[in-house]
């Protein structure tokens, strides 16, 4: 048997019999004990846990009997951020949760091809949350609805949950390599080579668009405590019903780009196909029902139909960017548009080129940040020399052009910003979309900033293609000045208390 994962706002009404089974399944496994491997807080736990953030938010009690020290080193703070493995742990984190609601359907009755629903924000009048986990009620009225969660904040931090539109993009679908690299260039649709990653520094495209970003804004974080919602932390955020219809969709956006390809797939490399534990480091492992180890590695999550699922839908999405539309744009020949294509996708990768970096870290706090970035005059004309060349009939693709926020640091993941580049001064930045280098939540930023046995303290690292925004400066004539203006707009005022940072803005090229 097959199972279909299905749109949750498509499933003919709020209550729908797979949301409704959701929620009885979601109960189930709420009733069981904090050591049971399949329980809703263990699996919580798979993904992250903060011990202290989770009693500080009411989902655990210092009293309770922990599971066994090695049930807690096999399963337990397990997901992977920052790494070419996010896309591959998740797919099979969704599976092994999938099976133990499906387990507990099926014991209660329910149909025997349950899948998980997705909540696909991209859809029009699909990006509030669906109504079933927004309603402390079950469809009778009755006030213990397990899908609600008081510890959502949403975008304005008021409660109210919806994805704003304007603020997602789907730039990473048009990412031709899967694996990027942390040198300033693409950090590639899937992430860069890590070994095991519980966190790593450089999230990938998909990763920090739309997943990160949806993450913050959904969980938000709570304007009296400022303690993160659920989902806002990756230490909360497996506790969140609403988390694995997210993923869900994330998941088969990556089916998606299987889907529509150029050249498009998944890495051949040994390290990502056979994963960390063919080098001896943790395993990808996971409880399953009846107390079955399902071990994985990334190599079998490939292929849907092998797995035993599908997705509804997995055509590409309006506002998937075309490489070919750029071409034109920058004046390629119509005879020549193709072979750029064709060019861009078979393309070796090329190490990235610094164009140039701001003097010193920054500091976000309040309702903007500025910064400016030197350009190096040898490398801009490169650039501008291979942005140029595309009407010339044999040229290779053009340059791409990357934003790296490095090493940003700060205590609440919930902070969300849009990132504009040279908005005229005296301007609103909201009327200036072409100008838009991206919008970044940062997601993972408070484990990254403090040091522990996993991480330096360094924080996160986010990439934002800027291709866009320097074809339009570019064909405006407004790529000669000697320095680019970046300024930060967060969606709410950061606090203070949120000491967020950024150690410094550099811009590479990339030879396309
Ligand atoms: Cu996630």
């Amino acid at each position: 048997m097959a199972f279909t994962r299905k749109n949750v706002w498509e499933l003919g009404g709020d209550w729908a019999d797979p949301i409704l089974w959701y929620a009885r399944g979601v109960k189930a496994m709420q009733a069981r004990p904090l050591a049971e491997p399949t329980g809703w807080r263990f699996y919580g736990a798979i993904h992250g846990i903060d011990p202290g953030l989770w009693q500080q938010l009411g989902y655990l009690d210092p009293n309770e009997r922990p599971p066994s020290d090695a049930d807690v080193a096999a399963y337990w703070n397990e997901c992977q951020h920052g790494s070419w493995y996010f896309l591959p742990w998740h797919r099979g984190y969704l599976l092994a949760l999938e099976a133990v609601v499906r387990d507990a359907v099926v014991k209660a009755g329910g149909p025997a091809d349950w899948a998980l629903p997705y909540w696909n924000y991209f859809k029009p009048n699909q990006n509030a949350l669906p109504p079933a986990f927004a309603s402390p009620d079950w469809p009778d009225g009755r006030g213990d609805n397990p899908l609600f969660v008081p510890q959502r904040h949403g975008p304005r931090n008021d409660g109210k949950v919806v994805v704003p539109v304007r603020m997602i993009n789907l730039n990473a679908l048009g990412d031709p390599d899967f694996t990027g690299s942390a040198d300033g260039g693409s950090p590639g649709f899937g992430g860069v080579n890590t070994g095991f990653s519980h966190g790593g520094d450089v999230h990938g495209g998909i990763e920090t668009q739309p997943h990160d970003f949806v993450h913050g804004l959904v969980g938000g974080r709570d304007p009296e405590t400022g303690l993160p919602g659920l989902m806002s932390d990756p230490d909360t955020a497996g506790l969140d019903p609403i988390f694995w219809l997210h993923h869900a969709n994330i998941d088969r956006l990556w089916e998606v780009w299987r889907e529509n390809p150029r050249s498009d797939v998944d890495p051949s490399d040994a390290n990502w196909v056979s994963g960390p534990a063919a080098v001896g480091d943790r395993a990808f492992v996971l409880p399953m029902p009846g107390g079955v180890r399902f071990t994985y590695t990334p190599g079998q999550m490939s292929d849907l139909a092998a797995l035993g699922y599908n997705y509804d839908d997995v055509s590409p999405p309006a506002g998937t960017p075309q490489r070919i539309a750029r071409f034109r744009r920058l004046g390629a020949r119509a005879a020549a548009v193709e072979a750029l294509a064709r060019s861009s996708a078979m393309a070796a990768r090329k190490t990235a080129e610094l164009l140039g970096a701001n003097s010193e870290g920054i500091r976000v706090s309040g309702a903007e940040a500025r910064t400016s970035v030197a350009l190096d005059a040898a490398a801009k004309s490169r650039l501008t020399g291979s942005l140029r060349a595309v009407t010339a009939a044999a040229a290779g693709a053009p340059d791409r052009i990357f934003l790296n926020l490095e090493n940003v640091r700060g205590l609440s993941d919930a902070t969300a910003f849009e990132v504009y580049i040279n908005v005229p001064e005296g301007e609103d930045p909201a009327k200036h979309p072409e100008l838009l280098a991206g919008s970044i939540a940062l997601f993972g930023v408070r484990k990254a900033t403090l040091a522990d046995n996993t991480h330096a303290g360094n924080g996160l690292t986010f990439v934002l293609e800027i291709t866009h925004v320097i074809d339009t400066l570019h064909l405006a004539g407004a790529l000669n000045a000697d320095q680019l203006h970046v300024r930060l707009v967060p969606l709410n005022p950061v606090p203070e208390a949120a000491k967020i940072s950024i150690g410094r803005i550099s811009i590479f090229r990339q030879p396309g």
